[in-house]
C-alpha cells in the first residue's frame, strides 16, 4: 500500500471528469487500498480518485470514530435525496477552508464494490454530505465552487500563497 499525494486547489486536474470503472481487477483493488491509506493518514473522512490524480469513478469514505467502517463506492449514483443539510464541509484539496454548501440531508445511493457487486444503501448526516462532496469531485467540481466569486478568488489566492511558501 502507499500514501498518494493529494492535488491542491486550484490545480486544473481537479476539474477532470472521471470515467466509469469497467475492469474490477487487482489494479482497481490496489488503487482502493492506496486511497484508503491516504484518507486515513490525511486524516479525512472521504477521498475521491480525482484528488489523487486518477480519473476513474472511485470513492472511499469512513465517518466512524474507530476507522473501522470503510465504504468503497465504484461508479456511484444517487437514487434519491431528501432534506437540506446544514453541515459545514472541508476538503483535503482545500485545507483550512470550511463552509456550508447545498446538499441533501439524506440520500439513497447505488454503487459497485471493488469486486463489481452492485449494492444500494441509505446515508444521512455527515456520510450523506461526504458522499455528495466526493461525487462532485468525480464530476470535476470542488465544493468552494458553490461559494461566491469573491470567496473563490480569496481562497485561490490564499492557496497559491501557501503553495509558494511550501516550495
Ligand atoms: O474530499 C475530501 O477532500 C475529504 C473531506 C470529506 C468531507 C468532509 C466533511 C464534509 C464533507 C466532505 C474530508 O475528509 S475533510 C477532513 C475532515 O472533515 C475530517 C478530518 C478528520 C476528522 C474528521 C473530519
Ligand atoms: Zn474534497
Amino acid at each position: 500500500m502507499a500514501i498518494l499525494s493529494i492535488l491542491q486547489y486550484p490545480d486544473p486536474r481537479l476539474h477532470k471528469v472521471a470515467a466509469p470503472v469497467t475492469a474490477f481487477d487487482d489494479r482497481l483493488r490496489s488503487l482502493v487500498a492506496d486511497m484508503a491509506e491516504t484518507m486515513y493518514a490525511a486524516p479525512g473522512v472521504g477521498l475521491a480518485a480525482t484528488q489523487v490524480d486518477r480519473h476513474v469513478q472511485v470513492i472511499v469514505a469512513d465517518v466512524s470514530e474507530k476507522h473501522d467502517r470503510l465504504l468503497v463506492l465504484v461508479n456511484p449514483q444517487i437514487v434519491e435525496g431528501s432534506g437540506v443539510s446544514t453541515l459545514e464541509e472541508g476538503c483535503l484539496s482545500v485545507p483550512d477552508i470550511y463552509d456550508t454548501v447545498p446538499r441533501y440531508e439524506r440520500i439513497r445511493f447505488r454503487a459497485c464494490d471493488a469486486r463489481g457487486a452492485t449494492f444500494e444503501q441509505e446515508a444521512q448526516g455527515l456520510l450523506a454530505v461526504c458522499i455528495q462532496h466526493e461525487m462532485d469531485h468525480l464530476k470535476g467540481r470542488v465544493f468552494v465552487e458553490y461559494l461566491s466569486r469573491l470567496k473563490q478568488t480569496r481562497i485561490a489566492a490564499r492557496m497559491r500563497k501557501q503553495q509558494r511558501r511550501a516550495m
